[in-house]
């Protein structure tokens, strides 16, 4: 505050209806002159209602600039959407400038929120029953990345040439790609729909690569099978309904060798701290596909996916490690029954970190794709397959 000694504090006051009313306003502020005082020496009454006028506005710019910075701060905390985001955009409750000098928001990913949409993409059931391959199925539960797994093992292949898909199953496929496009724009798909319409498969044949990226001329034929997580948590809780849920269509009780994957929602566990529900359903599926029209005697391999390993904490260098050791420590009764399955049925036991990507925008925005999970996954495949077991290479260890 600028004191004012008192022949100045006369000298404005006595030329109080000359002065610009931002001087007024800037007196009154810095608490020099206060308002009342201002009335009392004949400020005139339009001033008067100029000044508080203009006291609304500050108070409302004030108001809106906390409010910016508290959408701000939620950004920055990873705790907004990006369709959250592009409606803020849309409805002018932020401005794009605004986004710009105050968030990690740079003039690209500005350009790709105001783009983003996502497409409506179920998958639709192909019309004619399985055929031959290593039939590959995704249990977890909702959320847990199965749709996202599978994309991004179809993006890879796609980008290398592993695959050649098998047009019987075109819807399958026609769903598949959808997806791929979509995480190659940041899109995540949507939760698969619970019915036995949305069960579908898409039929490929691996074809292996050596070192350099060359076909050595082995193929395997395969059929992944996308359903929704909440046909697997509830053919957990009732087994009774296995056939109109995780073998909807037969797929599950069919002649084919099976490879079966446990997604693992690693976020889950981080988020709270709680795994109990995701290990409770693995391990009555277990127990319910061991009854279950010959399912584990025509497994080859059991895959526990340590899903969203970009969840992982930052210093761990051995992912591969790190996933093993959290599914031992944290699903010690899965574990156990898989072991004594395994004893039974004579199935492998593999164990995969696996991420789609780095993420932003609370998980709902894809920005960048990794590559190295999928790649893994895939060699996996092509040795765990049928194909793969014919060329006898049955011995792997648990992270191959
Ligand atoms: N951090 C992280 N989040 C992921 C990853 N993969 C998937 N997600 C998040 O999990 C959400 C659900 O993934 P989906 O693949 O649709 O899950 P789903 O298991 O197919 O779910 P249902 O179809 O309902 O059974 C995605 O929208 C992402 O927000 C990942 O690798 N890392
Ligand atoms: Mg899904």
């Amino acid at each position: 505050m600028t004191e004012l000694s008192r022949i100045q504090r006369e000298a404005f006051l006595r030329r109080c209806n000359e002065l610009p009313i931002e001087t007024i306003k800037n007196k009154i502020d810095a608490n020099v002159i206060p308002l009342d005082e201002w009335i009392e020496n004949g400020l005139e009454t339009s001033k008067v209602q100029e000044l508080r006028a203009l006291e609304i506005k500050t108070k409302e710019e004030e108001r809106k600039k906390e409010e910016d910075q508290a959408f701000y701060d939620l950004i920055n905390d990873n705790e907004k959407t990006i369709d959250q985001i592009q409606q803020a955009i849309q409805t002018g409750e932020v401005s794009e400038q605004g986004l710009l000098d105050n968030t990690e928001i740079d003039e690209i990913l500005l350009k790709k929120i105001k783009g983003y949409s996502q497409v409506n993409n179920f998958p639709e059931n192909n019309d004619i029953p399985l055929g031959k391959g290593t039939d590959i199925f995704f249990f977890g539960k909702s959320g847990s990345g199965k749709t996202c797994v599978l994309a991004s093992i179809f993006n890879y292949a796609e980008e290398q040439g592993f695959f050649i898909d098998n047009t019987n199953s075109i819807k399958g496929i026609n769903y598949k790609n959808l997806l791929v496009n979509e995480i190659n724009n940041g899109v995540l798909p949507d939760a698969t729909p619970a019915t036995k319409d949305a069960v579908t498969y898409i039929s490929t044949t691996l074809v292996e690569q050596d070192a350099y990226g060359k076909p050595t001329g082995e193929t395997s034929p395969l059929n992944f099978i996308e359903m929704s997580g909440e046909f697997f948590q509830k053919a957990a809780k009732d087994p009774d309904s296995m056939q109109d849920s995780i073998d909807a269509h037969g797929y599950l009780s069919g002649s084919n060798k099976k490879l079966l994957f446990f997604i693992v929602d690693y976020n889950k566990y981080v988020e709270d701290n709680n795994v109990r529900e995701q290990s409770q359903d693995f391990q009555l599926i277990l127990q319910h596909l061991d009854k279950y029209k010959k399912a584990l005697k025509n497994t080859l391999s059991v895959y526990i996916v340590v899903n969203k390993a970009d969840k992982f904490p930052e210093n761990i260098v051995d992912k591969a490690d790190y996933a093993l050791n959290f599914f031992m420590d944290n699903f010690k009764s899965v574990y156990t029954t898989l072991n004594s399955k395994r004893e039974k049925y004579n199935f492998e036991l593999v164990s995969v970190p696996f991420s789609l990507g780095s993420f932003m925008f609370n998980d709902s925005y894809l920005y960048k794709i990794n590559k190295e999970w999928p790649k893994k996954l895939i060699i996996s495949i092509g040795k765990h397959s049928s194909y793969g077991k014919k060329k006898g290479w049955g011995v792997f260890s648990s992270t191959d």
